[in-house]
């Protein structure tokens, strides 16, 4: 019994030795220490070994066990091993393969023409003031001469949160709150860029807009220092060959109050579909603010006088890159804002 168990023992190393792969080794294991395996087969034989001599077949059984396990698991250590180095080899990484590219994004069409208009503005020594969307009515239409029962009110279809509260129709509580803050210090020399919010939608109005408006109130500003500061304007943004025509108008809160027209953009002044046969395009509108305006903001209308302006951003940006319908601002249709 003692050989027999020596030479399974021998077998078993010679076997272990020899195999090169994990689900063999495996196999080994239950041959050699399972519970039908052969050193448990050859034990079963014990009960006709002399009672004497069955310690020392016992202890000879648990070495050459000990031995088999020792082995496997020393094998088993080197063949993971072993896998491990040769996954790593196949996998290895080339870095001469081109990249996934990152797509670059770009700036909204009407962020882009906002920075154009208030770089040009900066250069010609005005502020940028932002305020609220939400407004009182006191600051969006009572301190711009808008009481409650003036018909110009109805110029404006507003989006009201209560009777006292609303959605900004036009960016001039801005200036309104900057020159309270502002008295009496002068000059105040302000554009307000923002959202602006209008019941209206179609092709042409979209019930959120941009604008811009600009303020500018000293000792002696007048209607010469509004025309030059616009036609300035134009002629950076359009060009220099861009003509400038001023046509009486009215708003509440300016007097006198003017349209301020460039002269086409498209056709140079010949006449196409985009201005109407008229040569001109409508861009902007702009006054001498109302004696009752600065007063109310804190200003003496006998010492400071100013002028204010106001234009859609929205209708710069399709004027300056030839876009027909207003609401491709606001689709977010890649294949279109990609193009700016
Ligand atoms: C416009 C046209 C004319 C304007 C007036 C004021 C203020 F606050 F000074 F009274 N801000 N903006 C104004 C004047 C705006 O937009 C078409």
């Amino acid at each position: 019994m003692k050989d027999e168990l020596l030479e399974i023992g021998k077998k078993a190393k010679e076997e272990i030795e020899k195999i090169s792969n994990l689900e063999g080794l495996n196999n080994l294991r239950v041959k050699y220490l399972g519970k039908r395996g052969e050193i448990t087969s050859i034990l079963r034989g014990i009960s006709n070994v002399e009672p004497q001599k069955r310690p020392e077949i016992g202890a000879i059984a648990n070495q050459i066990r000990a031995e088999i396990e020792e082995l496997i698991e020393k094998k088993t250590k080197a063949l993971k091993e072993e896998e491990k180095n040769k996954r790593m080899l196949e996998e290895t990484i080339d870095v001469t393969l081109p990249g996934k590219r990152c797509a670059f994004g770009n700036k909204h069409p009407l962020t882009k023409i906002l920075e154009e208009i208030q770089s040009i503005f900066l250069g010609l020594g005005f502020s940028v003031a932002e305020g609220p969307e939400v407004e009182t009515d006191y600051y969006n239409f009572e301190a711009l001469n808008l009481p409650k029962d003036h018909p110009a009110r109805d110029m404006q279809d507003t989006f009201f949160i209560n009777s006292e509260v609303l959605l900004r129709t036009h960016t001039s509580p801005v200036q309104v709150r900057v020159m309270e803050k502002a008295y009496p210090e002068l000059p105040v020399k302000i554009i307000c860029p923002g959202k602006v919010y209008r019941r209206d939608d179609d092709a042409t109005h979209s019930p959120m807009f941009t604008q811009v408006e600009g303020l500018a109130v000293d000792k002696r500003i007048t209607f010469s220092d509004l025309k030059g500061t616009l036609s300035k304007f134009v002629q950076i943004m359009f060009g220099e060959k861009t003509k400038v025509r001023f046509r009486p108008s009215f708003f509440p809160f300016t007097e006198p109050s003017a349209e301020v027209d460039i002269s086409c953009v498209i056709c140079a002044g010949k006449g196409c579909r985009v201005c109407g046969n008229t040569g001109w395009l409508e861009i902007l509108g702009a006054g001498m603010v109302h004696p009752k305006v600065l007063e109310m903001s804190g200003y003496n209308p006998e010492e400071a006088a100013g002028f204010a302006f106001g234009m859609g951003v929205e209708r710069i940006a399709m004027l300056k890159y030839g876009i027909d319908d207003l609401r491709l601002f606001y689709d977010n249709d890649l294949r279109f804002l990609k193009q700016f």
